[in-house]
């Protein structure tokens, strides 16, 4: 299925397929439909055209995309900070980076460069991403259902796909996506789908969550998401244009400093840094402001609408930048534990991708942001 080459494949077949392995969109706009796939899609995953459930998943979203309200960036700054978050934000002083790389890493598509000088007000951030521990305590006192819930589904990376709930169909591929299943029932409490749960996983990150669900917690919390400026200053931790949040080497003393993947992608996990999926979100090192695994464990959803069009530094540099005013998909960042070299380095501080706001998956995640606390 995947050889040796398919490095230079992931890049001739486009940005689609390349994100593919990041985080798949689950939206209406890109979930297949027989008769309308490209046909490097279709040759991507020969035989393994959409099933009727999967057309079924679709109108689910269909039906209930547009209930979305909280589209507003501003929306968070309802409520007083929550004490038991605010005691453990790390403040971040005002201050000006260069953001972005002009190396050749990523994949031009990604427009991580060209490097520009970005200034950024102080704020506070978590040194954490939400936890399951986080996410439930929201839920239990506000009831709220997930898009994941809502649509009765979410996509479950193939390796942690029970065998029966392929037999049964509650798993199913979708074409164009090799190594992620659509799994009826996955969701942040079942994040494998039925018969899972995260009773284990408390201080693992909250996954099966969509930008819409990661604003709702934020408004809620008195929170909201970072921008992608606020995101990259903060993941540097103080560094200046550095490969990684903590340095130029991967594995500096061959010592592994985040969770992404290790062995042959998609395949086999060796899972040497030790975990094979999500790790605790107080896992590895922090970086140099305190913040923990920016680099890998999961994407994390930022508040910009996606651009590949940066603003140019003029006279000083670009202040505040918010990114484009529309769009379709928002910025994730910092890539997950599914990360590897041989197909998506995402784990590079300066790498970035996207996807669709009710798009939830079993490797994206969030970390809040405050003003004031
Ligand atoms: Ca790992
Ligand atoms: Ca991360």
């Amino acid at each position: 299925m995947i050889n040796h080459g398919h490095e230079d494949e992931s890049r001739e077949q486009g940005q689609d397929q390349v994100r593919s392995c990041c985080s798949p969109s689950a939206s209406r706009r890109e979930l297949p439909v027989t008769g309308t796939d490209e046909p490097t899609r279709s040759q991507t995953a020969p035989g393994r055209g959409p099933t009727n459930a999967a057309i079924h998943f679709q109108s689910q979203h269909s039906k209930q995309g547009s209930a979305h309200e909280a589209d507003d960036r501003n929306s968070g700054a309802r409520r007083p900070v929550a004490g038991h978050i605010a005691g453990r934000m790390v403040r971040i002083g005002a201050g000006t980076f260069v953001m972005g790389t002009d190396s050749n890493d990523g994949f031009p598509a990604d427009a991580e460069g060209p490097t520009r000088p970005v200034s950024v007000s102080a704020f506070h951030i978590n040194p954490f991403v939400v936890s399951n521990e986080d996410f439930d305590r929201f839920v239990e006192e506000t009831g709220y259902l997930t898009d994941a819930e809502r649509f009765g589904w979410s996509y479950v990376f193939h390796n942690f796909v029970a065998r029966q709930h392929l037999r049964k169909g509650i798993a199913q591929r979708v074409d164009g996506l090799e190594w992620w299943y659509a799994v009826k029932g996955a969701s942040w409490k079942k994040p494998e789908g039925p018969g899972t749960n995260v009773f284990k996983r408390m201080d693992h990150p909250v996954i099966h969550v969509s930008w819409y669900d990661a604003q709702a917690y934020c408004a809620w919390m008195g929170l909201r998401l970072p921008t992608e400026a606020e995101w990259e200053y903060a993941a540097r931790g103080g560094l200046e244009q550095k490969v990684y949040a903590w340095g130029d080497e991967l594995t500096p003393n061959g010592k592994h400093k985040c969770n992404i993947w290790q062995g042959t992608f998609p395949t086999t996990n060796t899972a040497e840094d030790g975990y094979e999926g999500t790790c605790p979100v107080n896992s590895y090192s922090p970086n140099g402001y305190g913040l923990y695994n920016v680099a890998g464990n999961v994407w994390e959803w930022c508040a910009d609408y996606w651009g590949v069009s940066h603003a140019s530094a003029q006279e000083g540099p670009i202040v505040n930048p918010r990114g484009p005013q529309v769009g379709s998909t928002r910025v994730i960042r910092g890539g997950s534990y599914l990360c590897h070299r041989s197909y998506c380095n995402r784990y590079r501080v300066a790498a970035r991708t996207s996807n669709t706001p009710d798009s939830s998956t079993g490797n994206m995640g969030f970390r809040c942001v405050a003003d004031e606390l």
